[in-house]
């Protein structure tokens, strides 16, 4: 059996790589920070209590600004694998929050990878690099595409990229960077677009709100589902030799687009119910991200199934059943069908 270590285990990614793994048969830590109100939403339906046998999530307080914890968890825990999904992920926060960001998104993966690498472990890293650090150079943007990052975010997020590098080509680490373009779900945090949409329009066929108010409609993005990303991201760490893949769909979309389908889902018409506000524009904006994951494709034999109007459907029915549930949280459980590797990951 192996051992994994998931920081960032209560975000989007984290929960379904924990379900994924789980399914594998893995030993999964969890890193969650310390708060007053319970954070742990989207891991509840995987959490056993600890007295029972056998159970195989383990969950740790923890924080990417606090390096002896970390040292202190990966020499305790001696993990085969480890996740560092873990971040200050939202982009416009970042220009907000800059040296938090930085700390956190890009100081906390160098933490970790020094505790690695102070630890002697042969423990395999996987860094939750980004598109973001593409910024605005010009799509398709692949593997050997220069970054021009455009967010405080996006500059954290390339220093944790060269660390991982480093420790690579310096230390002989497996280490290696997952470049993912943006990946949603019902799980998707409520302020990042595709779910702020998604909710609005539930909220309006509800009869709750009248109005969303957005910022610039005319950015296009790669959607991709992310349960299949988190499955390309344990490929990146069964492979032979650690190297740095990119995992899009190949599919780009304006906001508009995304906002029209979700609307139209839901049979209603976008152009009554959308207002502008500026104060969800940035200082300075990603205007175009448009994958080619063909590298992934070859190599680690991945490759996405959901397309981004297909999500824009998926997250209206969830957050449609979700407020049919009076609004109380409940975790999706994926459908089977969109889980096309489950199969053959239970069989390993
Ligand atoms: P997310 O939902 O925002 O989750 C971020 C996770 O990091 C949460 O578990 C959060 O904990 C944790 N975290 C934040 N600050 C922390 C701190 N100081 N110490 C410990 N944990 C901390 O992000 P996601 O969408 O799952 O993305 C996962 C990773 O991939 C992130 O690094 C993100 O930047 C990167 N990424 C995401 C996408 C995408 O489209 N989703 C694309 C490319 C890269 P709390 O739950 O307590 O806040
Ligand atoms: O959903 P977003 O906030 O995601 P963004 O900025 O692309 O970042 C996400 O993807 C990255 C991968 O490329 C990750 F690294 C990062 O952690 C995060 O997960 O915004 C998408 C686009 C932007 O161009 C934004 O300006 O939507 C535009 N937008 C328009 N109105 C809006 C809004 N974004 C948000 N969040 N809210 C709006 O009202």
């Amino acid at each position: 059996m192996k051992t994994a270590l998931i920081l960032g285990i209560t975000g989007q990614d984290g929960s379904y790589l924990a379900e994924l793994l789980l399914g594998k048969g893995y030993d999964v830590h969890g890193v969650i920070r310390r708060a007053s109100t319970f954070n742990t939403v989207r891991i509840d339906h995987l959490y056993r209590d600890p007295h029972e046998q056998d159970v195989r999530l383990h969950l740790h307080y923890g924080d990417m600004t606090d390096g002896s914890r970390l040292l202190t968890l990966v020499e305790s825990i001696q993990p085969d694998e480890i996740y560092n999904l873990a971040a200050q992920s939202h982009v416009r926060v970042s220009f907000d929050e800059p040296t938090y960001t930085g700390d956190v998104t890009g100081l906390g993966a160098a933490r970790v990878l020094e505790a690695v690498h102070m630890s002697g472990l042969n423990t395999r890293y996987y860094q939750a690099s980004t598109s973001e650090l593409f910024g605005s150079a010009a799509p398709r943007q692949n593997e050997e595409t220069p970054f021009q990052p455009q967010s405080p975010y996006a500059a954290a997020k390339l220093y944790s990229y060269w660390m991982t590098r480093l420790y690579r080509e310096g230390y002989g680490l497996f280490a290696v960077n997952g470049i993912l373009f943006n990946h949603e779900s019902p799980r998707r945090g409520e302020t990042f677009v595709t779910r702020k949409i998604t909710r609005a329009v539930a909220r309006i066929k509800a009869g709750l709100e009248d109005y969303v108010y957005m910022g610039n409609l005319q950015a296009k993005r790669d959607w991709g589902y992310a349960p299949e990303y988190v499955e390309g991201m344990w490929r990146m760490l069964q492979a032979e030799e650690p190297a740095d893949y990119c995992l899009a769909t190949g599919q780009a979309y304006t906001v508009q687009d995304f906002l029209v389908a979700a609307f139209e889902h839901a049979g209603l018409d976008w152009e009554k119910h959308v207002r502008f506000d500026e104060r969800y524009l940035r200082p300075a904006e990603v205007d175009f991200l448009w994958g080619d994951p063909s590298k992934a494709e070859a190599k680690l034999n991945w490759h996405s199934e959901v397309t981004p109007m297909q999500l824009a459907a998926m997250m209206v029915e969830y957050d449609t059943k979700a407020l049919e549930h009076h609004g109380a949280h409940y975790v999706d459980q994926v459908p089977l069908a969109w889980w096309p590797y489950r199969v053959e990951a239970n069989d390993d």
